[in-house]
């Protein structure tokens, strides 16, 4: 057993009393209450899971294991002559909520190259699919088709499924698809894009590393990657893609069933496709300007257009944060230092000035400051991934490493099949009724 299973056996041990003493002792305290609203508006705000990987506060932005994202990029292992931490020393810290020393990373980084061998009929299943499928289509249906090589799966069906050792069959898949996923989307960027040309596998380098140059790109694309990653890994558990992954693996379903069903919600526009939203209405804001200056006149009329037109302005707002978020900001602190003379970034800058102030005179969001993904495509476009379909894989990638670690310790604690009630609007109106 490697030392990080080691170590995450100990940590899921110690845990395991704590899950247990809550359930049997005070199994009945109230923490929440719902309301009609509630019901019917996307359960939001319903406080009904349970993550010990990442908190969401609405004025802070996110912490993974209760550090925030500076602290993360200052504490953790960094690769050699890198600004950012391994995507390797992350996964760690994400499974087992301890910083790993240098050693430690190595060994993930070994253990991650022997689970990167993506099986060759994942590349014929993308092949098989029209060319001009979604590239969210082509990584969803690659990570589903490995379901057969599940570990956990066949655990199950051995006849020797134990609730307890569960976990480490999870955790085995887990640790599987986080390895092989940026090698699928590295393949589907160079399928789709790249006349089909692709670049091996280098097997000296660390995740980041080797996705700038499986994808063909130079530094510093290598830190983007670690940084992409790594912001985009987790956002507790309610959103689209980490909730579906749940859900899905709650039924017993494995890892791949699991995360191919999350990547199809965060293939959505108000979820991770936002991402690619952004430039597309960038890049029609542009050809509308027709080479004119962006200027804060025609930012505020074209953003007034699109509110006008019964459309979002993708990338602003959020169904949780109530500030800029962070991995906004920590998005544009990297442009500020490698590209702000970008033209693109300078226009994102300029929305930045005058989306706020927008939607709140428009009066609808409840958040009129901007998420992750209106700072996200720009970095790309920067250093050449200009084919803005395909940011939305970049964003799987990232949350791969949140939702397999989640699942993972949601065997380990034994959460069950997940099962809320629903009611009629027939029962909300009697309720209403009665006050
Ligand atoms: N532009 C225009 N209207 C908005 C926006 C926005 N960016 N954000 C919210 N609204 C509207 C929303 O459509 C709703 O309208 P209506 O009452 O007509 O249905 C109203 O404001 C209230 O919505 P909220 O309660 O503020 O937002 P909710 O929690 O329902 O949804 C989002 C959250 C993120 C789905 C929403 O803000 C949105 O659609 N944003 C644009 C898409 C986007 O950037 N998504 C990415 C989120 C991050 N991610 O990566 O997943
Ligand atoms: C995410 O990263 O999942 C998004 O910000 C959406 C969310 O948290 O609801």
């Amino acid at each position: 057993t490697s030392s990080l299973k080691e170590t995450l056996k100990q940590k899921i041990e110690a845990w395991r009393p704590r899950t247990t003493r809550l359930l049997k002792e005070f199994g009945k305290v109230v923490i929440d209450q719902v309301t009609i609203e509630q019901a019917i508006g996307g359960a939001r705000d319903v406080r009904c899971l349970v993550t010990d990987i990442s908190y969401l506060d609405p004025y802070e932005g996110i912490r993974f294991r209760g550090k925030t994202i500076p602290e993360v990029f200052a504490e953790l292992p960094k690769a050699r002559g890198s600004e950012y931490p391994t995507v390797e020393a992350f996964w760690y810290f994400l499974l087992t909520g301890d910083i790993p020393t240098q050693a430690q990373v190595e060994e993930v980084m070994a253990e991650w190259k022997q689970r990167q061998n993506v099986p060759s009929y994942v590349f014929d299943v993308i092949r098989a699919l029209p060319k001009d499928s979604h590239p969210m289509v082509m990584l969803s249906a690659g990570v589903l088709s490995m379901q057969r090589e599940s570990k956990f799966t066949a655990y199950y069906h051995s006849g020797r499924y134990n609730k307890l050792q569960a976990w480490e069959y999870m955790y085995e898949d887990a640790f599987d698809l986080v390895a092989r996923i940026p090698i699928i989307a590295a393949f589907i960027y160079r399928y789709k894009y790249k006349n089909d040309q692709h670049i091996p596998i280098d097997p000296n380098l660390d995740m980041g590393a080797n996705f700038a140059h499986m994808m063909g790109i130079p530094k510093p694309y290598d830190d983007v990657s670690r940084m992409y990653f790594i912001l985009h890994s987790d956002h507790e558990s309610g959103n689209v893609s980490a909730h579906t992954t749940h859900l899905v693996a709650s039924a017993l379903s494995d890892a791949y069933y699991a995360y191919s069903a999350g990547l199809n919600g965060l293939a959505g526009p108000l979820h991770g496709l936002a991402n690619q939203e952004v430039l597309s209405w960038i890049m029609e804001f542009q050809k509308k300007l027709g080479g004119a200056e962006p200027n804060k006149e025609n930012v505020s009329k074209a953003l007034w257009d699109t509110l006008n037109a019964g459309q979002v302005i993708p990338g602003y707002g959020h169904a949780v944060l109530r500030k800029t978020d962070p991995r906004y900001t920590a998005q544009r602190e990297f442009c500020l230092k490698h590209m702000p003379d970008d033209p693109l970034f300078k226009l994102v800058s300029l929305i930045y000035e005058v989306a706020p102030g927008i939607l709140m005179e428009h009066g609808k969001a409840k958040n009129p400051w901007p998420n992750v993904d209106a700072q996200s495509g720009v970095i790309q476009w920067h250093y050449g991934v200009r084919e803005w379909d395909f940011y939305t894989v970049l964003f799987g990638v990232g949350r791969a490493l949140g939702t397999m670690a989640n699942i993972t310790w949601d065997r380990a604690l034994g959460y069950p099949i997940e099962r809320p009630k629903s009611v009629t609007t027939e029962m909300l109106e009697q309720w209403a009724a009665e006050g």
